[in-house]
């Protein structure tokens, strides 16, 4: 008998100001193994860091995939890949999470966006597949969906709100060497 192990692959996660983020990503051809690795990579980072979503862009990648779990801590894992995502339909209801993004670590703010939202994309194995989603499943796509369009949840702030963040990680950058 063959056992198969995969290991598990920690990519770095990119912070702000890198303009990385702000890309726009480009849609998946076939959902072939080397997506899969990708994903697959996506999900470890994303467990690793510890998030309940990361989007490819984060990891330096610019093709329009995020991965989620939004499963309580003490339930099973639930992994989920979204490739090509796209919102074909959004409530009119508004709903307020307190959100946070792993490239902008340790800050968290009130965002507003649709309640529910139906998206279709493609799944790990490469069909399509579409969900209803609200909750906070509903802000998690919606927040990565934005990763994908070179867009962050602090775009959603006040411009003082947002260039104060901005203005700090940009300081920690360039003490790092990083900039
Ligand atoms: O880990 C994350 N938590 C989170 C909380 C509220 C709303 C969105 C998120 S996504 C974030 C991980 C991340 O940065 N994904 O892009
Ligand atoms: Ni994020």
């Amino acid at each position: 008998m063959i056992a198969y192990v995969r290991r598990m692959t920690l990519r770095s996660i990119i912070t702000i100001p890198d303009p990385v983020l702000r890309e726009l990503c480009a849609p998946v051809e076939t959902v072939d193994d080397d997506v899969r690795a990708l994903a697959d990579d996506m999900l470890d980072t994303m467990y690793d860091a510890p998030g309940i979503g990361l989007a490819a862009s984060q990891i330096g990648v610019l093709k329009r995939i995020f991965v989620l779990d939004v499963a309580k801590e003490d339930a099973p894992k639930e992994p989920m890949v979204f490739i090509n995502p796209k919102i074909v339909w959004s409530s009119e209801d508004m709903s307020v999470y307190q959100e946070g993004c792993l490239s902008i670590p340790e800050y968290f703010e009130d965002v507003e966006r649709p309640t529910e939202v139906t998206v279709q994309f493609m799944n790990r194995e490469g069909a399509e597949q579409e969900i209803k989603a609200d909750g906070l499943l509903a802000t998690c796509i919606q927040h990565e969906l934005d990763h994908l369009d070179g867009k962050l949840f602090i775009d959603y702030l006040s411009k003082l709100k947002r260039d104060r963040v901005v203005k700090k990680f940009t300081k920690q950058a360039k003490l790092a060497g990083i900039l």
